[in-house]
């Protein structure tokens, strides 16, 4: 990664710390765990919405952060209720979340939610300028939840250079047109000097979306895009992992006292196999295909019960609907499946509901004989990064969906259809019918790739693309 000497400031609706019982803890979910070791090695600023214990001091709050070793600041813009709920449940979560994953019966719009949106987007922008000031700057905002903040900053400091990084996928025209505001967002992005996708196929739906809705001049071979005297570049940069943070957990001593200490606590058969599944409890990671396939695995394939253990980690990150029905629905599959295969002695199912440090995730991942990532559409997903980066053994299967950004480019991932429930199922019994050398080969092309694309590379692609548009 090229040495990055500018004034970087990130902004993001999650905190990567978050106060709980007057202690700061670090966010679980994909953004803060590939960001945070950047910021721990840049320094700079992160500015997000506050989100657990609230300080008195006013609306705004800045701390050090990590807390053990404050290496940058953290500041926190506290929003009001209504704002929140609004902008980020509302606008952010219950439409543009499900619109750009098209699960089109889950998308669900009100007036106040766009208000708030706008709102909120303005007060990000106010909170990047008081740092700024008229100063120049690198401000890189991340996600969906600020797709108007841009046009504010330029507006106000055109010394700024600004870029959008947007971690869900960008849907085609026919599904974005359904979005009432779609002009507004799109030329609020345009504002930007750089947006970033996983995919090349998300920059194509996004430049034929500008194409379309706004008439802009795009050249769809070489990502940019001309709209009223400003130049976006528009540009695939899959996000990736601290590999060897990852490698170097999995391979410690403490984490092999881990998975037996995991083994133990879960009653899990000594010689049997186990999977995993770690999700944040989302619908579009797909746990309730997973868990039909697993159900018609142990029906079809009866010689596995027992011998098969599946190990899955959901943590509930937004305690709205339509969340908390997907946790019911998740939690009966569950226990339905358990009742019907189960034994005295053996669960096929363990369920764990809360947040494990990576440390223990590492131990785990490079524990069980085989991972689980079943989105049904998904930006990219860590999850199978993270697995195969504590592959310490080589002895670990990635069944993937082949929906996941994730599968366009790990090569020696076992990739699966999850609506194809029935290939789903068989995928699983011939994952664990490996033979020891076809798994180590497949899993050494997926480490290979990954040590030569780890988040460093991400993010110096990012700001090399950053310095040449300077
Ligand atoms: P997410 O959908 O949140 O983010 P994902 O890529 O699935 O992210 O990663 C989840 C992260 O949370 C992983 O680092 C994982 O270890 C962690 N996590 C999940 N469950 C956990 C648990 N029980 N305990 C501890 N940690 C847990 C979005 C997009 C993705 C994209 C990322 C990054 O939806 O497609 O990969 O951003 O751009």
């Amino acid at each position: 990664m090229s040495p990055f000497n500018g004034k970087l400031v990130i902004v993001s609706n999650r905190e990567p710390y978050v106060r709980r019982k007057g202690k700061l803890e670090k966010t679980a979910g994909g953004l803060v765990s590939a960001l945070d070791p950047i910021m721990q090695k840049n320094g700079g600023i992160w500015i997000a919405a506050g989100s657990g214990e609230r300080s008195p001091v006013g609306d705004s709050t800045k701390t050090t952060v990590p807390p053990d070793a404050p290496a940058y600041v953290q500041k926190s813009i506290w929003l009001k209720e209504a704002y929140e709920n609004n902008y980020y449940h509302g606008y952010s979560n219950r439409f543009l979340w499900p619109l750009c994953h098209m699960t089109l019966d889950r998308v669900f719009l009100r007036r106040a939610y766009w208000s708030a949106y706008k709102k909120v987007n303005s007060l990000f922008a106010e909170a990047v300028l008081e740092e700024t000031g008229d100063e120049p700057a690198v401000v890189w905002l991340q996600d969906y939840h600020l797709s108007l903040c841009a046009r504010d900053l330029k507006e106000k400091n055109r010394k700024l250079v600004v870029l959008q990084f947007w971690h869900i996928p960008w849907p085609p025209h026919d599904i974005f047109r359904i979005c009432p505001q779609r002009k507004e967002i799109l030329e609020g992005l345009l504002a930007n000097d750089l947006i970033g996708f996983h995919l090349d196929s998300f920059c194509q739906n996004f430049m034929t979306c500008v194409d379309r809705e706004l008439g802009a001049g795009v050249d769809f071979k070489e990502g940019f895009v001309h709209y009223k005297g400003h130049t976006t570049r528009v540009k695939a940069f899959p996000i990736s992992i601290d590999f060897e943070w990852f490698a170097r957990s999995a391979s410690s001593p403490k984490a092999r006292r881990t998975w037996e200490r995991f083994r133990k606590t879960l009653k899990l058969p000594q010689d049997g196999y186990v999977g995993v599944g770690v999700d944040r409890l989302e619908y579009t990671k797909g746990l309730i295909k997973r868990l039909e396939a697993i159900d018609l695995f142990f029906t079809k394939y009866p010689r596995y019960r027992r011998r098969f253990t599946f190990i899955q980690i959901a943590v509930p990150t937004r305690k709205v609907e339509p969340y908390l029905s997907y946790r019911e629905k998740v939690e009966a599959l569950v226990a339905k499946i358990n009742a019907h295969y189960g034994e005295a002695d053996w669960e096929p199912i363990k369920y764990i509901d809360y947040k494990l440090s990576h440390d223990d995730l590492a131990a785990i991942y490079d524990g069980v004989d085989l991972a689980v990532v079943s989105s049904i559409y998904d930006g990219m997903n860590l999850v199978a990064k993270e697995y195969i980066a504590s592959q310490v053994d080589e002895k670990g299967v990635l069944l993937l969906s082949e929906f996941a950004g994730a599968a366009e480019a790990i090569p020696g991932a076992m990739l699966i259809n999850p609506y194809d429930t029935e290939c789903f199922a068989d995928a699983i019994k011939q994952a664990l019918q490996l033979p020891a050398s076809e798994k180590q080969k497949m899993i050494r092309a997926s480490i290979a790739y990954l040590r030569e694309h780890d988040i460093y590379r991400w993010v110096g692609d990012i700001l090399d693309e950053v310095e040449r548009l300077k």
